[in-house]
């Protein structure tokens, strides 16, 4: 058998323009039945859901459309007591995953003073370990996700100076492997998604010099597929959330120019679903928020003109980005 990359299919069957009006609907609509099956299932990621479908909906320009109040007086609820960290929904524990979230969503809502900003700070400054990676909670593993959550979360409140960022800066950059990608600890293997985080973490600290951009940009680009959809890593299929992490990181690296544009597009307005609205990982699979707000952030970084433009870094409105005024080092080049 021939080692034959995986990939799918794209027909004429598949949707080639972008269905804004139906994509609009099925975040509106979504978890509007409390007693849906799929609402109970998703509470244990209810913060996160809130995020990208409040970031789907603004990228749309449709933010109008989503409770305003009804989610800051949620997140309000949402913030721990005794450690200042916010969990994805009420009486659950908190995480740093959830507590990037509900900052994104605070800022996108202007609502961050429904949070103790100086407890969240000192809830993401005790996750820190002395090696300078990030701990997701007080029991959990050391990931170089945890590092961009941290740095990401800081940034937006201008409270970077509360770690040790040196200290953070040489846990990622030991994370860097030969192929001019990153793992999630030393030693581990490249993958997209993880990409995304230490690109993004070394672009919100300064230090972007560290790395060969070629290099990394050219294992990102081979990650490009017959289809034009993009995969997390060699042998993989394509999926759409990997066009975000992958174009997001060449973007930070300046180099969004190296994927073949056309055929990307193609393939992400494939995995729209015609009936409900929202996209899915691949053509044809069942649609989710989480596969909406990246599809829609891809189409905004290609440049699509009916979109909002994205931020790469932060995956938020660049108008809100812009309006937050974040110290010139944390701006993307
Ligand atoms: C999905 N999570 O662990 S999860 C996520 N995945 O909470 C949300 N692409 O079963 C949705 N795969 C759907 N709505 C999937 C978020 C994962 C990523 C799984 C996935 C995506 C392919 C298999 C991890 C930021 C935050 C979290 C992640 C990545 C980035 C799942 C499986 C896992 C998860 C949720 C549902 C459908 C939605
Ligand atoms: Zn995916």
């Amino acid at each position: 058998m021939a080692n034959l990359p995986k990939d799918v299919t794209i027909t004429d069957s598949h949707p080639k323009s972008l269905m804004l009006q139906k994509h609009i609907e099925y975040i509106a609509s979504y978890g509007n039945n409390k007693d849906d099956y799929e609402y109970c299932m998703t509470e244990y990621l209810r913060m996160s859901g809130m995020y990208w479908g409040l970031t789907a909906m603004d990228l749309m320009g449709h933010l109008q459309y989503m409770d305003k109040t009804q989610i800051i007086e949620f997140i309000g609820q949402c913030v721990d007591p005794s450690t200042g960290g916010i969990s994805s929904s009420v009486g659950h524990d908190p995480h740093l995953l959830y507590t990037l979230s509900a900052v994104q969503i605070l800022c996108i809502l202007d609502g961050l003073s429904v949070l103790p900003v100086d407890r969240v700070v000192q809830f993401v400054s005790s996750l820190q370990q002395p090696d300078g990676s990030f701990t997701g909670d007080k029991w959990g593993e050391v990931d170089t996700r945890f590092s961009f959550c941290a740095v990401a979360c800081l940034s937006l409140l201008g409270r970077l100076d509360a770690i040790d960022v040196d200290k953070a800066v040489e846990f990622v950059l030991s994370c860097y492997n030969f192929d001019g990608g990153f793992g999630s600890q030393p030693g581990s293997e490249s993958h997209a998604g993880l990409i995304y985080c230490c690109v993004g973490f070394l672009s919100i600290t300064g230090r972007l010099h560290n790395i060969d951009g070629d290099l990394l940009g050219w294992w990102l680009c081979e990650r490009q597929l017959p289809s034009g959809g993009l995969n997390g890593r060699p042998e993989k299929l394509p999926d759409v959330c990997y066009s975000w992490w992958v174009l997001a990181s060449l973007s930070i690296l300046g180099r969004l120019h190296w994927v073949h544009k056309q055929s990307l597009e193609k393939f992400v307005l494939a995995c729209q679903d015609t009936e409900t609205g929202g996209f899915s990982d691949r053509p044809g699979d069942l649609p989710d928020p989480f596969h909406t707000l990246f599809g829609i952030a891809a189409l905004s970084l290609l440049g699509n003109e009916q979109l909002v433009k994205v931020n790469p870094t932060y995956c938020m409105p660049q108008y809100i980005i812009d309006k937050l005024k974040l110290r010139p080092q944390m701006l993307t080049i």
